[in-house]
């Protein structure tokens, strides 16, 4: 029997455990009608060992409770991971738009934002190779803005009424519902090789940004042109651009397989222990803004969501930034109720007449329907407005609000007339006047012809490492392919975009580049039309390059460190001193440090000390962490080198280009690796691999720098 001081004590922890929850305040377990249960841990049974009897209303209620708990998931964009935070908008931003959050440069809005991929199943890993959706939701003080984006400037296709279609392609096959989360099947290149106007996005999903690092470090677009009103009531095209604070920065394709299975929750644990650990992601938000009258001053259609307008004609000019500086509290209630619609806007904020936004306006209220289940989905606690909310919607399932009153009707005088209409003055919402002269027609505009300008311009753009990587994802994704005629007709199109590019992804491939290009049936357009015979095969863009499209090259990166993850790989006999030093060194510039030891607790430094543990060898790989660090230590070295998961931790981090610092005995463990023998003394720090024989405060200087640059490119193209 336990004493009862002991008692008291257990109780204490368990209370000091859950302070942080409501329920674990000291209250009764009840049922949802607030009775309070005296035993939840047995159901009502006919005697101890007889059969459990149907009164059992609390064992029924709980059940029934569980048996509903799932809702469907999204069709797309199911497996997400969201984080609340603050929008504050620079002074410079009241002159673009009227919008209220845009005002006020004090002033903190709000915001809920979930980031997402896109076509695996809400269980799938975050490491698919995708695109990423970028939503944010906007709590102003003059109703919801949600501006529902993706980590991508362009889209797959350019009218809403193909979007059922690229889903159906992407998603498992319907036959045996395999691959999860993946393009890499013969739906989905089948459907491409038939859709010439997907081939600018293809480069983008093929590129790196389909497998960031994190979603601290992706940028975001608003995709569509927009409009902005004035104070005036002028009205620019827009284009929305998040710009992270930490730089754009991608992983590569053999680490995200392997974070896949060693942790597929890797962007999720990512953005939560970052805001966990007070490091809080940050965007700013930019804007590209185009006057009306220049609307027809582009090789390409402002409308047309397949081009991006490139920041070397239009810059972006930052309006505010985002900070996400808090986790949810539940995820269902959250991160899974929160419904974004590109139609929830604000006076000063209007649309543009995209076919693919036009679309969109219509599907996202009718998803949340399906999804939630019912028109009150705004009633949600995380999808209620701040401002208040007043009309004559009434009634419909699992409805909050109490109504009062008789008049639910609009005029009404028994209401007094309330709620009345806002005038424009007030903040009263009208919708842009723009004039509209046209014929009722069913039909692609022939300035949204031109699919291959700026996918070339992309390819073109990207550093060769990032070209070479390019080229690698599309030959594994169409070495997947089983049908060999998608093969070659993807071949085909891709030549209209690069010739260079078409022969690499070709030569991986085993065929040939086909000299008559097929012409892929239905063209995406009318069946009368022509499509493609039209197209210039490389028509001209103004910008040949634009360092932007490029994440290595991105003006917008800097050298920071903060939050990067660093692994000390060690074991018993590491040197205590070592690991402060280099420690101390990491943390003075925001960066994080595991322990990785040969157990799960405590390691034995040479001078005695215990040294805490984060992570068994066995639990982690190298895919985890930005950087190595193997201290020094005689005994430590020795250990590892017996230890085939150390010997790949290095071998794996080297691969992955990514920083390698080894003090005193610590770089006897490199000599065990495959790579190092590969490099001279002269080019190892070229290599960025920094060893040092002695104590050396330059290698904490040196390894940090190295850092900075995210990755060696150099050994890839190097070696
Ligand atoms: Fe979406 N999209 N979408 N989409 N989308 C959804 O809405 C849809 C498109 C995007 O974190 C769904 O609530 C259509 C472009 C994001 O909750 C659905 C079309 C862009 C998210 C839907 C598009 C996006 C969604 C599924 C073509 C980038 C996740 C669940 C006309 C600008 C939001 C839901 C979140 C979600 C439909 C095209 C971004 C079914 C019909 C282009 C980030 O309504």
């Amino acid at each position: 029997m336990l004493e009862k001081k002991d008692q008291q004590e257990g109780s204490k922890k368990i209370q000091d455990l859950a302070k942080d929850t409501k329920d674990g305040s000291g209250q009764f377990l009840t049922t949802n009608q607030g009775l309070k249960i005296n035993d939840d841990n047995n159901s009502l049974k006919a005697g101890s060992r007889g059969p459990s009897l149907l009164e059992d209303f609390i064992l029924r209620e709980k059940i029934t409770h569980f048996d509903h708990e799932r809702i469907p998931e999204r069709i797309v964009h199911a497996r997400g991971s969201a984080a609340h935070g603050y929008f504050q908008a620079y002074p410079n931003a009241a002159q673009y738009s009227k919008a209220g959050f845009l005002q006020n440069a004090d002033a903190k809005t709000p915001v809920f934002t979930r980031f997402s991929t896109v076509a695996g199943f809400r269980g799938s890993t975050d490491l698919a190779r995708d695109v990423r959706g970028f939503a944010v939701k906007f709590y102003t003080e003059e109703g919801i803005f949600d501006l529902v984006g993706n980590n991508v400037p362009v889209f797959f296709i350019q009218d809403a009424a193909k979007f059922p279609d690229l889903i159906h392609a992407v998603k498992p096959e319907p036959h045996n519902e395999i691959p999860q989360a993946a393009s890499a099947h013969d739906t989905f290149w089948d459907f491409i090789s038939l859709m010439p106007e997907s081939m600018h996005m293809v480069m983008w999903a093929m590129s790196d940004r389909a497998i960031p690092r994190s979603y601290r470090m992706m940028e975001g677009f608003g995709v569509h042109t927009f409009r902005f009103i004035n104070k005036n009531e002028e009205s620019h095209f827009v284009k929305f651009h998040w710009k992270p604070k930490l730089g754009t920065h991608a992983v590569v394709w053999d680490e995200a397989v392997k974070i896949s299975g060693n942790d597929p929750d890797f962007h999720r644990r990512d953005l939560w222990e970052a805001i966990e650990s007070g490091s809080f992601p940050e965007w700013e938000l930019g804007v590209q803004l185009i006057p009306e009258s220049d609307e027809h001053n582009f090789d390409f259609d402002l409308l047309d969501p397949t081009k991006l307008v490139p920041e070397e004609l239009v810059p972006v000019i930052p309006i505010g930034k985002m900070v996400l500086d808090r986790n949810p509290d539940n995820f269902f209630a959250e991160t899974e109720q929160v419904a974004f619609h590109p139609g929830h806007i604000v006076p000063g904020i209007d649309f543009s007449n995209d076919p693919l936004l036009q679309g969109r306006l219509f599907s996202y209220t009718d998803t949340q329907l399906s999804r939630l289940g019912t028109p009150n989905f705004h009633e949600l606690p995380i999808n209620r407005s701040v401002s208040p909310m007043h009309n004559n919607q009434r009634d419909g399932q699992m409805r909050q609000e109490i109504n009062k009153g008789r008049a639910s009707y609009f005029p009404n005088s028994l209401g007094g007339g309330c709620p009345y209409q806002a005038k424009i003055a007030e903040g009263g919402f009208s919708t842009y006047s723009e004039r509209i002269d046209a014929n009722k027609v069913r039909e692609r505009s022939s300035s949204f012809s031109d699919h291959f300008s700026q996918a070339r311009l992309f390819f073109d753009s990207q550093t060769p490492t990032e070209q070479n990587h390019l080229i690698s994802a599309l030959r594994f994704e169409l070495s997947k392919v089983e049908t060999p005629e998608i093969r070659t007709r993807m071949v085909g199109l891709l030549s209209m975009v690069s010739d260079p590019l078409a022969k690499q992804v070709a030569k991986g491939l085993g065929i040939a580049v086909p000299e008559n290009i097929e012409r892929p049936i239905n063209k995406g357009i009318g069946a009368d039309d022509l499509g493609m015979e039209n197209e210039p095969k490389q028509a001209a863009v103004p910008v040949a390059l634009s360092p932007t499209l490029s994440m290595i090259k991105n003006p917008n990166n800097t050298d920071t460190i903060e939050s990067r993850k660093v692994a000390f790989l060690c074991s018993d006999g590491v040197d205590a001193d070592s690991i402060t030093s280099m420690k101390k060194a990491l943390l003075s510039k925001g960066a994080t440090v595991k322990i990785i030891g040969t157990n799960a607790t405590m390691l034995t430094a040479s001078d005695g000390s215990q040294i805490t543990i984060d992570h068994n060898l066995l639990t982690v790989s190298s895919v985890l962490f930005d950087s190595v660090f193997v201290p020094a230590g005689k005994g430590s070295a020795e250990m590892l080198r017996k230890e085939e998961k150390a010997i790949e931790f290095l071998n794996d981090a080297y691969k992955h280009c990514k920083p390698i610092a080894a003090e005193k005995e610590g770089t006897e463990l490199l000599n065990h690796t495959n790579f190092i023998h590969k490099l001279s003394d002269a080019n190892r720090e070229l290599y960025g691999i920094f060893t040092s024989e002695m104590k050396n405060e330059n290698l904490a200087h040196q390894f940090i720098g190295a850092m900075g640059k995210h990755r060696i490119w150099s050994r890839e193209s190097g070696l």
